[in-house]
């Protein structure tokens, strides 16, 4: 699998279609979009596809990514990209066959298709993955698709009175991209600091007081970054408050590996759920062995931080119903140079939850921060998890023998500034570089800074572990790692998690709390007591 597709709330039951070769483990050119349902978001039903290639003039060469949209009475919309046999891209529209199956089993794929074209100047081969669509207060649908317009990537707006006949709007581009990276898998909606801020189904004046988050897929560097900015829709304008890569520090909802991301307003629960693509970090021929490759990340909520300078995503609450047995402790010291085993728990399949604290006045013998260190993933990769400082490395290591050979490490390092405004900078990383004893793996290492005052509070991690996957949340869910991983030897039984301060300086766990994960429940076909 690859891309979450589409995902979306109807009538009690959770959807979420996905990019899925069914000739193989690894990505193919007649790509479609696969199926699954739940109830809770933790446990899921497979279905059978749900669009495949079949038209040479269409999608014969795959059903890509795309959204889905809730349209009046009670309809559902698919809007997708299809490759025709010349790998030309167009969008396409689906709707349920039956409204009334309550899995929406089949789709239809309109006669009408192609609904947009590659036409004035748009690069047939660059021109993909339509976003859900809004309706403004003038009832007219609007949708974003990335594309390359003579030479330059643009987010381009399409609108329609019918959902039906699009057009392109008069508008040169809905948003110019600054940098000549291809675009991908664009996500458009409105955050705020409560959940149900997200909702975009139907828009309302509120709403357009508020901000709107623009989300783009990178292909080249496998980055999702996002903006944040105001939209007037009577004018159909983003005004973003910041561009995409500015100066390095770009917001991003992953430092890790998460891709072609994908959000949903929930309308059971009120709030935004985002999913990403996580990747492998091995070969395809490890695929073939495997026999799959490629997973979803934790469902996260996303909501807009109270600073509003950010996003802050969190795993969804249901998660907490898989926990089992649990280890506590409160008010711990880490001294320096020191590891800690946190015994009880499953440490292969573990969501962790810790806090640091520190003294405050002792925060001034903090390493200066050099003002050449913009960037973050390289200042963690020179400064790696055995790099020894004053305040950090400190944090978790997982999935880890016994002797720490193998693990893989998420850690903060404080520095001071001397910037009056910003004393402090807090680091966050996820060190790979010993995740595996085998070689040829991906052992890379991620980090950004964390928009965070170690003076005003403490500084807080959870870390979700499920075998070779780590999801690590910073700071209350401001900053975000996944991390994909293949252990050899620190495997079930094997594996053990701990808690480690390398900084000269001790600090202190205000509180862990450990729990076993159980495992969610998967069924690859539909029985008859689920009709
Ligand atoms: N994956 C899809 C495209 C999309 C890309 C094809 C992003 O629609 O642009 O599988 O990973």
């Amino acid at each position: 699998m690859n891309d979450p597709n589409g995902p979306m709330y109807y009538k009690g039951v959770y959807h979420l279609f996905y990019q899925y070769n069914p000739q193989g483990p690894v990505w193919g050119g007649d790509i479609a979009w696969a199926h699954s349902i739940s109830h809770n978001l933790i446990d899921w039903i497979h279905l059978d596809i749900a669009l495949s290639p079949t038209d040479p003039q269409l999608d014969i060469r795959g059903c890509w990514s795309g959204s889905t949209t809730h349209l009046p009475n009670h309809n559902l919309a698919i809007l997708y990209t299809g490759r025709d046999s010349k790998e030309h891209q167009f969008q396409h529209l689906a709707t349920p066959k039956d409204l009334n199956d309550p899995f929406l089993r089949e789709w239809t794929k309109s006669p009408l298709n192609p609904l947009m074209t590659p036409i004035n100047g748009i690069n047939p081969l660059e021109f993909r993955d339509p976003s859900t669509a809004w309706r403004g207060l003038d009832g007219v649908w609007r949708v974003v698709v990335g594309a390359q317009v003579d030479g330059k990537w643009k987010a381009l707006l399409y609108t329609s009175k019918d959902f039906e006949h699009w057009t392109k709007s008069d508008k040169t581009a809905f948003y110019l991209f600054d940098n000549d990276l291809v675009v991908e898998c664009i996500d458009f909606f409105p955050v705020g600091i409560n959940g149900s801020d997200g909702d975009n189904h139907y828009l309302n004046e509120d709403q357009y007081e508020k901000k709107f988050a623009m989300k783009v897929s990178f292909q080249a560097n496998k980055r999702d970054c996002y903006v944040l900015g105001q939209y007037s829709p009577e004018i159909d304008e983003f005004r973003a408050e910041s561009e995409f890569m500015d100066k390095g520090c770009d917001l991003r909802l992953d430092y890790g590996k998460f891709y072609a991301s994908k959000s949903f307003y929930d309308s059971e629960k009120r709030r935004r759920v985002v999913w990403g693509w996580v990747m492998e970090s091995d070969h395809d021929v490890d695929a073939h062995i495997r026999g799959w490759s490629g997973l979803q990340s934790f469902p996260r909520t996303i909501v807009l931080s109270e600073s509003g300078r950010q996003l802050i995503q969190w795993p969804i609450k249901e998660i907490e119903a898989l926990r089992g047995d649990n280890v506590n402790f409160q008010n711990k010291e880490l001294h320096g140079d020191s590891v800690l085993e946190i015994p009880g728990v499953t440490a292969s399949q573990a969501d962790v939850e810790v806090s640091f604290e520190f003294e405050v006045a002792e925060l001034e013998e903090a390493e200066p921060m050099d003002p050449s260190w913009v960037d973050p993933q390289l200042l963690c990769n020179e400064k790696n998890a055995s790099v020894k400082g004053t305040f950090g490395p400190f944090g978790l290591k997982v999935l880890a023998l016994d002797d720490l050979s193998e693990q893989t490490s998420i850690f903060f390092r404080i520095f001071k500034t001397n910037i009056d405004t910003e004393k402090y900078k807090v680091l966050m990383c996820s060190d790979q570089s010993r995740s595996s004893l085998k070689n040829g793996v991906d052992k890379h290492i991620y980090g950004t800074f964390l928009d965070l005052d170690p003076c005003q509070e403490k500084i807080t991690l959870r870390t979700l572990i499920d075998h070779s996957i780590v999801e690590s949340f910073g700071g209350e869910g401001r900053s975000c790692i996944t991390a994909r991983v293949y252990p050899k030897l620190a495997v079930n039984k094997a594996s053990h998690l701990y808690a480690f301060n390398y900084g000269t300086k001790s600090v202190k766990i205000s509180e862990l709390n450990a729990w076993s994960m159980r495992n969610a429940q998967f069924e690859s076909s539909i029985g008859e007591e689920n009709h």
